[in-house]
């Protein structure tokens, strides 16, 4: 028996709930532009409160500092009107070059324009703007949402903004700066259910941003599914991906699943909570890895996938 990463994508997928996230984002892609906006505006207003400011850092803002300034420059019609091409990924100039930022540096430059509006430096939400149907309609939706969940449909909003963001074409790795750990991350984790080395060195490695051991868990054509993504293939892509956007996570699972295969393979689901240094402990978010491990205990394919609900988290049989 061989397996594909076609036939590994459906692992323990009878234990699996669909989230509310992608179906939530499908409903604001249908807003018109101005409404996006808003509807971001006011979410972000609720969660950002739980940004812990450090997370963006000087450093971080070096690569959208250019475009920063270039908008500070503009009346506040041209400020709104570069909001809206991000938002449309209008084919312009400030969409290319915020189609060429790293996940984080795009959340930065958000973040930073959200200050810069406090600050009265860039045009905010017009005073007068009434809130439309579909405006309400989604922000209701949002709020049913899990805290967790919340920030990733922000995240996710802000990351497709811009032309051309589609494509792993971002920002050279090395330059990626790093998060600063306000507190240490979780060092000796236990798994309930779980003694498989090679998962718990996983979470381990993460946890010390080890990503050199980490990628050697991984067999050498071996493959990581990050949340509402394609599988990234091979050490060199997994490594770089990592580097950009594992960093700084805080690993808390809690309890998992193991089988091994007639073939001497394993499959393990753990399920536990995640934390992101841009919310660090004020956000956990509930999640599920699923690993496929070859019979030498090499990882050839885990796939990070966003439970529906906290209940989720007990989640590891069929139903
Ligand atoms: O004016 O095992 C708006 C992997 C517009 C690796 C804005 C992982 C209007 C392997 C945009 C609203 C990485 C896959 C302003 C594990 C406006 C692995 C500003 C999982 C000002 C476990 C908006 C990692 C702003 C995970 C500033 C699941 C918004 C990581 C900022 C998840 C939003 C991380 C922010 C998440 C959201 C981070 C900072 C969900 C951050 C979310």
């Amino acid at each position: 028996m061989t397996f594909t990463i076609d036939s590994a994508r459906n692992i323990f997928s009878s234990t699996q709930v669909p989230s509310p996230i992608p179906a939530t984002i499908a409903l604001f892609e249908q807003l018109n532009v101005d409404d996006k906006l808003a509807l971001l505006w006011y979410a972000y207003t609720e969660m950002g409160r739980s940004i812990t400011p450090a997370a963006v850092g000087a450093a971080r803002l070096q690569f959208a500092e250019g475009l920063l300034n270039q908008i500070k420059q503009m009346s506040q019609a041209e400020q709104l009107q570069v909001m809206r091409e991000l938002a449309n990924r209008d084919d312009t100039a400030i969409s290319r070059s915020y189609g060429f930022f790293s996940v984080n540096t795009k959340l930065a430059f958000w973040y930073e324009l959200g200050e810069l509006m406090k600050q009265g430096f860039v045009a905010p939400v017009p005073p007068g703007y009434q809130m439309s149907r579909g405006v309400t309609l989604v922000l209701e939706t949002i709020k049913k949402l899990d805290a967790g969940q919340q920030i990733t449909v922000l995240r996710n909003t802000v990351v497709d903004m811009g032309f051309g963001s589609d494509a792993a074409k971002t920002i050279p790795t090395d330059a990626e700066p790093l998060f600063q750990r306000t507190s240490p991350a979780p060092i000796n984790v236990t798994v309930e259910g779980i003694t498989e080395p090679t998962v718990l060195s996983y979470i381990q490695a993460l946890n010390k941003d080890d990503f050199d051991t980490a990628i050697g868990l991984f067999a050498a054509d071996g493959a990581l599914q990050p949340p509402f993504q394609k599988p990234i293939i091979g050490h060199e892509a997994i490594k770089k991906y990592m580097r950009s956007e594992a960093q700084g996570l805080n690993i808390i699972p809690q309890q998992g699943i193991a089988e091994t295969l007639p073939n001497g393979s394993k499959q393990i689901k753990v399920t536990g909570v995640v934390q992101t240094p841009w919310f660090g402990v004020n956000v956990g978010m509930n999640i599920s890895w699923r690993f496929l491990l070859s019979p030498e205990g090499k990882i050839l394919f885990v796939a990070i996938d966003m439970l529906a609900s906290p209940q989720e988290l007990l989640n590891l049989r069929p139903v």
